[in-house]
């Protein structure tokens, strides 16, 4: 394995807009690769998505503004969790996190495989008691174990809503195990691929918006939930996925509903001349920092 590298700064910002101090929001490149099951090379996801980060415009046509230079975007060294178990990667970076001296700073997280989730919510969960997750992602993840371990990525969901319970969107994947588990727990709201598509009115937003209620929210996106035509670079591409204008409904929606205290976008895994993923990646974390920083009172729709 190649020593993991990354480009220094994201989006192309320079001093005084990327000042750790000062920044509203911290990234943070979690490079695992541990369980991924199919495809590998998601610990090469994090440096692909910061690297065509630089190449995002700043400006957004939906505030009017360059929005990044105004809330400050600064980027952490990458954390490399043990690997001597998935149990141990997990716990690692739940240690690592709950060092970090946040403040009301955004947290984002890259990945790297979708197991690093369990591990940032197991350190949210704790300062926001009314925690909700908001799962972006073709599958439920809610396997108890998979591949001889409860940390696989396949398990990701069914560890973290042990901490929160999750709401489920663009989901068309499922295994016996994981249909017979959502008629039994209350723990989890879904809503699929197939009913976002379908509902052409959009009622799933105002349903979505119900569910939220204002509540603390942990964004987890894992970018299999996006259709495979534009998001093709990922372990798993499953078809009927999740629509671009979609995506952005769904999370302009979350991030006005609730308050988004931290966020991931996972499972890229950069495949030869797959640049475009990378890049509808970077734009992706980048139109959800201005979703969150609009509501937080930093950013102004048009
Ligand atoms: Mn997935």
């Amino acid at each position: 394995m190649s020593e993991y590298r990354h480009p220094e700064r994201f989006l192309g910002l320079d001093d005084p807009s990327s000042q750790r101090e000062t920044s509203a929001a911290w990234i943070l490149p979690i490079p695992l690769d541990l369980t991924t099951s199919y495809l590998g090379g998601t610990r090469l996801g994090p440096s692909a998505i910061i690297e065509a980060s630089n190449q995002v415009e700043l400006y957004d046509i939906e505030f009017g503004v360059e929005a990044a230079p105004i809330y400050g975007v600064s980027m952490l060294p990458a954390l490399h969790p043990t690997l001597a178990s998935a149990r141990e990667a997990v716990e690692s970076i739940t240690e690592a996190v709950n060092a970090l001296d946040l403040g009301d700073r955004l947290l984002v997280a890259l990945g790297g495989e979708h197991t690093l989730t369990v591990g940032l919510v197991a350190a949210f969960a704790p300062r926001y008691p009314d925690l909700l997750v908001v799962q972006i992602d073709a599958h439920s993840d809610l396997r108890d174990s998979f591949d001889g371990t409860p940390y696989s990525h396949a398990c990701t969901a069914r560890r973290f809503i042990e901490y929160a319970p999750a709401l489920q969107l663009g989901i068309r994947c499922w295994c016996p195990e994981e249909v017979e588990f959502l008629r039994r727990t209350d723990r989890v709201k879904v809503w699929t691929a197939e009913a976002i598509y379908r509902d052409r009115e959009r009622h799933y937003l105002a349903e979505l918006r119900r569910a939220i209620a204002g509540r603390p929210v942990y964004l987890t996106i894992d970018l299999d939930g996006l259709d495979p035509s534009i998001m093709p670079a990922v372990g798993t591409p499953e078809p009927g996925g999740i629509g671009w204008y979609d995506c952005l409904d769904v999370i302009r929606t979350v991030a006005q509903a609730g308050q988004i205290v931290a966020f991931d976008c996972v499972e890229l895994c950069p495949i030869p001349g797959g640049h475009g993923s990378a890049f509808a990646a970077a734009r992706l974390v980048y139109k959800t920092l201005n979703y969150v920083m609009a509501s937080r009172g930093q950013l102004k729709m048009r």
